[in-house]
């Protein structure tokens, strides 16, 4: 049988810009009134995100759920597209190490597959959920589920193209990033579905049993698009960087909804940055690991996760998000140097460990916070 994967954590670039699970869950529910559309802002520095569109300030852990779900509607509005509803069914078999998850929307049917590398902690045991694969030094007592993302939501300049479009239609509003957001949710519908009898059940309550005890995202050298601010980035591009920005990026690939391109030359309207994502992980652990390739914005992601562990203090969980960046290496090489810093988020986050990781913000960028987060944070109660 399968071990039960109780925990699992995202690898990728860029794919951790994505709404969750439950924060669907929590938009679709009654508890926080949301709008159908936001309106733009003129805020040339990141927005506030303990306030809400309407001008409410978030003051307790109520209120910054909704503000999270609220948070997430607008990133989808502005650059992500819709994330879409639950499927219809999702059947889930398991042959070997090989594990199949049939999802059903109306009348059309996708079947994702991919390779389980089981760890070799007792069930049931933590796994990472590597997207595209991963050369990062994963424990043993980990295991791996490699979602193959290129076949669910194409990375080319066709839009539309993948598993996640036969569901949706190549229309759908939806970037490639929205698209695999979606898919891995399916893979956790899947092995949740594995997962037997009083096992699935806790699962099925909740993703995550410990709700601090659970690492969502490890985005790893994801530079813009991922870790980068818009704002930031386009500073920089105006003192001379060689840095890459919303108005490329738009061009370069389909990671992000067409609606994004509306807003590369006014991103002060944008009621969200990048910060924003991060706010959304929170109280998940979330390790965010960087470089100082130019092209990636090494003040940009420092200054934007800076102000995103902003928002992990303000959620009241200020060490669940690290921030490391070393450079001096090729891309996707992970230096030696961040071994321990990830060592302790796998252990205390997957493995369960009983040491939180200290304060973890490294990076070689000189920033000034303040220069671009300019919120005071709330005490919650
Ligand atoms: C860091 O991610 C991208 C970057 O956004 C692109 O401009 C570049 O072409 O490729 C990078 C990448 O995916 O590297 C693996």
């Amino acid at each position: 049988m399968v071990r039960l994967l109780t925990t699992a954590l995202l690898l990728g670039s860029t794919a951790w810009a994505l709404p969750y699970e439950e924060i669907y869950q929590r938009q679709n529910g009654s508890t926080c009134s949301l709008k159908t559309t936001y309106p733009t802002v003129s805020d040339t520095k990141l927005p506030d995100p303990f306030t809400f569109s309407d001008g409410k300030k978030v003051a307790t852990q109520d209120d910054w759920k909704c503000r999270q779900a609220e948070i997430s509607k607008q990133l989808q509005q502005y650059e992500l597209g819709d994330y879409p509803p639950p499927p219809d069914k999702v059947e889930a078999t398991l042959s070997g190490n090989s594990l199949s998850v049939k999802i059903t929307v109306g009348t059309k049917s996708v079947t994702l597959t991919q390779s389980i590398s089981k760890g070799s902690s007792a069930a049931p045991g933590p796994a990472i959920i590597t997207i595209g694969g991963s050369s990062l030094p994963i424990p043993g007592t980990v295991g791996t589920i490699n979602f193959g993302n290129d076949a669910w939501g194409g990375q080319q300049n066709t839009r539309g193209q993948g598993g996640f479009y036969t569901l949706f239609g190549n229309s759908h509003s939806a970037g490639a990033l929205t698209a695999w957001a979606w898919g891995v949710d399916r893979i956790i519908d899947g092995l949740e579905q594995l997962g037997c009898s009083r096992n699935g059940k806790g699962a099925f309550a909740r993703r995550c049993p410990r709700p601090a005890h659970c690492a969502d995202a490890h985005p790893r050298t994801s530079g813009s698009g991922g870790a980068a601010c818009w704002r930031i980035s386009d500073s920089e591009e105006s003192k001379g960087k060689n840095i890459q920005t919303a108005h490329e990026i738009v061009g370069e690939n389909v990671w992000f909804s067409k609606r994004l391109d509306s807003y590369v030359r006014s991103l002060s309207t944008m009621p969200v940055d990048h910060h924003s994502l991060a706010a959304l992980v929170a109280p998940r652990g979330l390790f965010v690991i960087e470089n100082d390739i130019d092209w990636l914005g090494p003040v940009s992601t420092t200054a934007c996760m800076k102000a995103g562990r902003l928002a992990y203090k303000g959620a009241g969980v200020p060490n669940n998000m690290g921030f490391s960046l070393v450079g001096g290496h090729n891309h996707c090489q992970f230096p030696s140097s961040q071994q321990a810093d990830l060592t302790s988020f796998i252990n205390y986050f997957l493995l369960k460990g009983t040491t939180a990781p200290g304060a973890i913000e490294k990076s070689t960028a000189t920033v000034n916070v303040a220069d671009w987060a300019a919120w005071s944070l709330p005490s919650l109660t």
